[in-house]
Formats: structure tokens, C-alpha cells, sequence
């Protein structure tokens, strides 16, 4: 397959009724959210696809059924070995996608499927109006202000927070989004800057 370009801004998610705008690790945009639905399982051995991106096998799934609207989001990176830090150096690729990326306003369960090979979480964070994911600045920690979080999705194989998706691991949860415009974000070090991050 070709090389999926890098969209020239993040996609937006829209939240019907209200917008979310999801914000994480590296946002490479649509292309690669179906692409990366296929995984074909070729996770470990540095199987290289799509640009360089290599996926982990999945160590587990989500629940079948979770509440209201269903937003997955796929995080992948360009690691060359599997990490179990979260740490990365700037410059590193990484990719966030979410699909929808417009969703009803009421109970949104987040599936964060970090497929990876470095550690990853997802953040919502509220995204004021007129201004666009990705414009936030990390501080020297190489992360950015989690003011005004709506929730988090950084546990491996279950639901809520934890030290952060591993690879291959699902993490998810449900929140109550009132309408508006959110960014979804993975807040490990420099992996905004990195590119993950997406209107959703
Ligand atoms: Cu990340």
C-alpha cells in the first residue's frame, strides 16, 4: 500500500449535537484508522507496515457492549523494540486515530487500542472554541495540562486509569460528554508533540 500522508491537521471529531475533539499521541489521521483495523497479527517481529509502523499482537479486547456511542481509538508508534516505558524522545512517530470521529452528545465509551510498541494512554480534554487540537504547549515534562480532563483511559485490559496501556493492550471507558469540541490526547512524555492527538 502506499504511503498514507500525514493529514495537514488533525480530523475532527464531531460529537452530534456536541463536538468531540480527541487529543493524543500523534494524530496521523484517518488513513491510518482502517488500515490499522486490520491487524493482521503480525505483531513482534518487526513486521513493518504502513510507513514504518509495526503492530503489536492484541493481548486482550474491550467488552463486547459498552454504554452509548462507541469511539475506538487506535494508537501506534514507531518504536524498534517493544518498551514498557511510555518515555519517548521528540521527534518519535507516532500516530492517534479515533473513528467516529463525531459522536452523539450523552455516554461516549473511549476504546483505546494500543497497538504500539511503547506504553500509551488516552486523555479527553476540553478544547475551547475557535481553536484547534494539537495547539497546546507541553512544559518542560514534555506534557501538557490536563486542566479540565473529562476522563482518562490509561489502564491495560480494563476500564479507567491505571500506569498506562501497554502494548497490544485495550483500555476503555465511559463518560458522560456534554456537547462541545474535545481533543483526545496521549499525554506521555512527548507524545503530543509527537504527533499524538486528534479532534474528535
Ligand atoms: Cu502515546
Amino acid at each position: 500500500m502506499t504511503h498514507p500522508r500525514l493529514p495537514p491537521h488533525t480530523p475532527a471529531l464531531t460529537v452530534i449535537a456536541a463536538t468531540l475533539i480527541l487529543a493524543g499521541c500523534a494524530s496521523t489521521g484517518q488513513s491510518s484508522a482502517g488500515s490499522t483495523t486490520d491487524q493482521s497479527g503480525s505483531g513482534g517481529m518487526m513486521g513493518s507496515r504502513d510507513q514504518g509502523y509495526h503492530y503489536s499482537t492484541a493481548t486482550c479486547s474491550a467488552p463486547a457492549t459498552l454504554p452509548g456511542s462507541n469511539v475506538r481509538v487506535v494508537l501506534a508508534d514507531m518504536a524498534m523494540t517493544s518498551m514498557m516505558s511510555g518515555d519517548a524522545p521528540m521527534g518519535a512517530r507516532m500516530t492517534l486515530a479515533a473513528t467516529p470521529s463525531a459522536v452523539h452528545a450523552g455516554a461516549v465509551s473511549l476504546v483505546g487500542q494500543n497497538l504500539g510498541w511503547r506504553v500509551h494512554e488516552l486523555v479527553v480534554l476540553p478544547l475551547a472554541a475557535g481553536v484547534t487540537a494539537g495547539h497546546r504547549v507541553p512544559g518542560a515534562d514534555g506534557k501538557v495540562d490536563e486542566a479540565g480532563s473529562l476522563g482518562e483511559v490509561s489502564a491495560s485490559c480494563t476500564a479507567g486509569s491505571g500506569h498506562g496501556i501497554t502494548a497490544g493492550a485495550v483500555g476503555w471507558t465511559t463518560l458522560a460528554l456534554p456537547p462541545g469540541r474535545y481533543e483526545v490526547v496521549c499525554n506521555l512524555k512527548n507524545h503530543y508533540a509527537d504527533g499524538m492527538h486528534q479532534e474528535q
